[in-house]
């Protein structure tokens, strides 16, 4: 996968380098790009905003600006990108002709395939889900557009979505300066599901919200530790009763946190009987 962010602050965009992104790309698994949209600024200044049609308060990202900037990204073709990996972009490999990645069904007619998934972090999107990140983890581009101020001239956006896959997301029911943080939430998200990102494959099988409830309680050595014990289940050696112990943990910590989940969770009767013990559903 080849991922762009265009930001003013690229800075920000720093981790994407480190820990498990990191990783993805010394395995040549992921190539990143950080793009400062003030290399498309055109004025003195090189300012990239101004006020907004109609007034009111701050300030507007400017279409002048960003339409170069994402066509430029979008092609591979940015001046001044700053390339985390040395993979040259329009070699590439294509991320199924990766050692140890699944090629899969694309679906996209033919002469969309190269073009990227755009997404657009905003506090007006719909909300990113792990469903999101699971899809996403199979694009071979993606660019991120971080806004800061008020947004970005929607006119952007509507020219943008005649040739990208537009997609404007939201991280969360509060608002952020920016898409940076945003930005690099959807991007963690996404690349640990990479194929061979994660050591571990079952590890994300296991994940809260893969089969739509929240994961339970976890522990390890020692068996007792300041007077707290270890479930005693969990050292019976019984494997069966083992999973059935943490399904029904997992059931009782969506039921307490998020009760909502459970509506559209995937459940058989043995789940069923055990949240009716626990008197759900309620009435
Ligand atoms: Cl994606 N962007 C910004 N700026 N604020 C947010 C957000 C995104 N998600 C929640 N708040």
């Amino acid at each position: 996968m080849r991922l762009d962010v265009i930001t003013i602050f690229p800075e920000y965009l720093d981790p994407l380098r480190h820990a498990l992104l990191g990783k993805a790309i010394e395995q040549g698994r992921l190539e990143v790009g950080v793009h400062d949209l003030r290399a498309w600024a055109t004025d003195a200044h090189k300012s990239v905003d101004s006020a907004p049609a109609g007034g009111g308060p701050g300030m507007v990202m400017k279409p002048q600006v960003w339409g170069p900037a994402l066509d430029d990204v979008a092609r591979g073709t940015a001046p001044g990108s700053d390339l985390v990996s040395a993979l040259p972009h329009l070699d590439r490999a294509r991320h199924d002709e990766l050692e140890g990645v699944a090629a899969h069904e694309y679906t996209e007619r033919e002469e969309e395939r190269d073009l990227p998934l755009l997404i657009v972090p905003t506090p007006a999107g719909k909300p990113f889900s792990q469903e999101d990140a699971r899809a996403w983890s199979h694009e071979e581009h993606v660019v991120f557009a971080c806004g800061r101020y008020e947004g970005i001239d929607q006119r952007v956006l509507v020219d943008a979505q005649q040739r990208y896959r537009v997609r404007e997301v939201s991280i969360g029911d509060y608002v952020l300066i920016g898409g940076e943080v945003a930005a690099l939430v959807i991007a963690e998200a996404i690349v640990r599901l990479i194929p061979g990102v994660l050591g571990n494959r079952r590890s994300h099988e296991e994940d809260s919200f893969s089969d739509g409830l929240l994961e339970g309680p976890c522990y390890t050595k020692p068996r007792q530790w300041r007077g707290l014990d270890v479930p005693e289940i969990l050292s019976s050696g019984n494997h069966a009763k083992v999973d059935r112990w943490r399904r029904e943990q997992s059931l009782l910590r969506t039921l307490e946190v998020r009760p909502e989940l459970l509506e559209s969770a995937e459940l058989d009767n043995q789940d069923l009987a055990f949240l009716a013990e626990q008197g759900w559903p309620r009435a």
